[in-house]
């Protein structure tokens, strides 16, 4: 994981453009890069600096439980969220509630014009996809969209990670995740982790094997404050990935809590700072 993530990098600092940006920091930027992890290799921690993984572990978890509001998070020291949310501690209808609750608007005909109304009624994507991974797992329709049109413009920050989809042949499960706007210091090492968590968790709930985890990215920047960083952590060489054992009795993937993660094997090298962009 580390070898392709630092020619991600090695790739931006050689062929990125300077860009400005919503955050007024500047990035050196590329449109479009893939890459892809095989999950049966370890899992795809960076070990060229150190990740904390618990933060990824419970944002993943409070994504799942549907919440929009960082108070859980808060409860277990994640401060990743603190800088978008407002006073109530509030997002917006972000990943979770997109995730678990995405609103149905319903179409009804009257006097021959069609119309469109809100309804209470609400979708969760998640025990969808799972359903439809266990009674039919060819299907190409295994899609989960946090990219609610409608809703953007109630949402403290529009999804970066807007979609994904699972994929099943031989009995094993892969996933590709879609950014906008990926920030590689800092967010994609996290976003990495947790989509390789939840592939691991979806895996386990449809017992199946784990394939590839596919990244696939629009925007792809380094912010201009993170390069003196970035550079340190070229010249680092990387290790042995570590193994993620997940507590094999869980069977529903709503189940899950932290405790049931555990890393084993992670020998990376030192932290290394980074401010984050708002
Ligand atoms: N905005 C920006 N500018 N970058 C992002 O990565 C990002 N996200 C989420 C939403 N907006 C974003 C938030 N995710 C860190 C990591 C992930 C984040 C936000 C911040 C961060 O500061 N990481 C530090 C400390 C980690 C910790 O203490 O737990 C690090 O060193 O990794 C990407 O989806």
């Amino acid at each position: 994981a580390d070898k392709k993530y630092l020619e991600l990098c090695q790739y931006i600092l050689d062929n990125g453009t300077k860009k400005e940006d919503r955050t007024g920091t500047g990035t050196l930027s590329v449109f479009g890069y893939d890459m892809r992890f095989n999950l049966q290799e370890g899992f795809p921690l960076l070990t060229t600096k150190k990740i904390h993984l618990k933060s990824v572990i419970h944002e993943l978890l409070w994504f799942l439980s549907g919440s929009t509001n960082i108070q859980y998070l808060k409860e277990n020291d994640v401060r990743i969220w603190d800088s978008w949310a407002n006073e109530h501690g509030e997002l917006g209808p972000v990943y979770g509630s997109q995730w678990r609750n995405w609103q149905v608007a319903d179409t009804y005909y009257e006097d021959g014009l069609d119309c469109f109304m809100l309804t209470d009624e609400t979708i969760d994507q998640i025990s969808e996809v799972i359903k439809s991974i266990r009674t039919n797992p060819d299907s190409r329709r295994h899609l989960v969209s946090a990219w609610n049109v409608g809703e953007i413009k109630d949402m403290k920050l529009p999804p970066c990670h807007y979609a994904f989809q699972f994929y099943v042949e031989n009995n094993k499960l892969s996933c590709k995740f879609n950014m906008r706007s990926t920030d590689v210091f800092l967010g994609l090492p996290f976003n990495i982790a947790s989509y390789a968590l939840l592939t691991m968790m979806v895996a386990q709930v449809c017992d199946l094997d784990l394939g590839d985890l596919i990244y696939s990215g629009g925007d792809v920047h380094l912010y201009l404050n993170h390069l003196e960083q970035v550079r340190l952590q070229l010249t680092r060489e990387p290790r042995d990935l570590p193994k993620m054992y997940l507590n094999p009795n869980k069977k529903d993937i709503f189940d899950f809590k932290y405790e049931d993660f555990i890393l084993d094997n992670y020998d990376p090298h030192p932290t290394i700072k980074g401010v984050v962009a708002v």
